[in-house]
């Protein structure tokens, strides 16, 4: 009997830290072995291919409900099918609280139709309803069950939190053991700007950055840090577009805050200009925060390489282009502020983000691999079953070549969303096979897995979400909330 199921043969094998050149040899879908030379009946030639971990995507929604009726249209099997091409293997997604209703009500259909996913995967928890209820019996039966991390908005109608009420999650996080994802824009600021801007008549879609300048991210970042250092909670904020923003993550950090925060594609290779597109195809653009411009671009690389910034997710979002139930929901000359925000990039995620960073001599490939699955992995409490290319974690694998040059095209995607924001966008690196759990789900862009194959993630308590123990005054008010 062959001792491997599957040898990896004559690649060159690059982790968060090392660059190998070894096989890999594959056993009951997890990694056996690095050696120099594996026999097995079965193998796949990696020669001139860098072997990496399969992506870990800790942002993106897929199916998740809407308290208006509808759901995010890419669902877990189309979704899957994106990540595979692109080379991610793991997803984070997110379930949704409607205010007002307890969180088992949308918690159970989300989990069934996650059910039909190809990739691995877990859920964030968005709390948008802090009653006593959720606070002190659904937060706890959640975490005990395996969803480590909950998202709260700090924006967005309706789901956005007052400061007490994003107090009251943070602590209830701190007392039970989990992570709490925040996204930072400022919802009064927001509101105020944008019935504003529509009074005078500024209604296009390059009014949707005029709305939310860097200053409510900032400030929001601001605040989200400040709350969470006042109970002692560590967190992560959601999809940095801006150096301003990410200074306050750094200060923060300096004074030892377990504060991480991660970016996203967009905000590299997309600007507010792009919201300016003749007629209604700035619509296709619009995200929130906002794409800024080169200059943020180029602040953002300076973050990654400080370490500020240590994750890269997709935050795919999506909203086809044409049709009535996308980003012409409210009509083809919509206001700005009726356009549903969102781009797709589940499958975008790891050629632009090698192709900008390591092609162009932003990061080094050990760094490319820490943002896009180990940092995740590691943040999440997913490490070292993914996130990494070691002895018994999961043979998620993607062979990358890293001299292809591609132009990025939607059906290179491979999504349900009939539109990406990248079309033809220029990328050096591409995925030529990706690996779930040992089995080959991608090769030469062909994806074939059976719906279902994937498995929940659940996530147990891990050292990183630990407190630091530091109160400003001694007292843990996370004990009276
Ligand atoms: N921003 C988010 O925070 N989530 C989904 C889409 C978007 O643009
Ligand atoms: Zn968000
Ligand atoms: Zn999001």
């Amino acid at each position: 009997m062959a001792e491997f199921d599957l040898v990896i043969r004559g690649g060159t094998v690059v982790t968060g830290t090392d660059i190998m050149r070894c096989d890999v040899g594959i056993r009951a879908g997890r990694i056996a072995a690095l050696a120099d030379h594996l026999d097995a009946a079965e193998t796949l030639d990696a020669d001139g291919l860098l072997v990496l971990p399969g992506g870990v995507d800790t942002h993106c929604h897929l199916a998740q409900p809407w308290p208006e009726g509808g759901r995010d249209e890419e669902s877990f099997i189309s979704g899957s099918i994106a990540s595979f091409a692109g080379g991610t293997t793991s997803a984070i997604c997110f379930s949704s609280q409607f205010k007002g209703h307890p969180i088992r009500d949308t918690l159970t259909d989300y989990q069934a139709r996650a059910s039909s996913a190809m990739m691995d995967y877990s859920f964030h928890q968005i709390i948008t309803d802090a009653s006593d209820a959720v606070i002190h019996e659904e937060i706890p039966a959640l975490i005990a069950a395996g969803i480590r991390s909950l998202k709260v908005f700090l924006t967005y109608d309706p789901l956005y939190l007052d400061d007490r009420q994003y107090l009251r999650v943070l602590s209830a996080a701190r007392r039970h053991g989990a992570l709490v994802t925040v996204h930072c824009e400022n919802y009064e600021a927001i509101k105020w700007r944008s019935e504003a801007l529509l009074a005078a008549g500024h209604t296009a879609p390059k009014y949707h950055a005029w709305s939310r300048p860097k200053i409510v991210e900032r400030e929001a970042t601001h605040r989200a840090i400040a709350l969470a250092e006042l109970v002692d909670q560590p967190i992560q904020i959601f999809h940095v577009s801006c150096p301003e923003a990410a200074e306050e993550i750094a200060r923060a950090q300096a004074r030892g805050v377990k504060v991480w925060a991660e970016t996203c594609p967009q905000y590299f290779v997309l600007s507010a200009a792009d919201m300016d597109r003749p007629g209604f195809e700035g619509a296709k653009f619009i995200c929130s925060p906002s794409p800024r411009g080169p200059e943020e671009q180029a602040g953002l690389w300076q973050h990654i390489r400080r370490g500020t910034l240590d994750v890269v997710s997709s935050d795919h979002s999506g909203s086809s282009y044409e049709g009535n139930v996308g980003k012409r929901r409210a009509g083809s000359d919509a206001p700005f502020t009726k356009i549903p925000n969102g781009v797709p990039g589940l499958a975008a995620r790891l050629p632009i983000i090698f192709s900008e960073g390591v092609s162009k001599g932003n990061i080094d490939v050990n760094h490319f691999v820490r943002l896009i699955a180990t940092n995740p992995a590691k943040l999440f409490g997913l490490y070292p079953r993914k996130g990494s290319i070691a002895i018994g974690s999961d043979a998620d694998l993607v062979l990358w070549d890293p001299t292809k040059k591609t132009t990025i095209t939607n059906a290179l995607m491979q999504q349900a969303i009939d539109y990406t924001p990248y079309e033809g966008l220029e990328v050096t690196g591409w995925p030529v096979a990706t690996l779930s759990r040992g089995r080959v789900v991608m090769r030469d862009g062909k994806v074939q897995a059976e719906p279902g194959s994937g498995q929940f993630l659940a996530r147990g308590a891990y050292d990183m979400i630990r407190p630091t123990g530091n109160l400003p005054d001694g007292f843990d008010a996370s004990q009276y909330p």
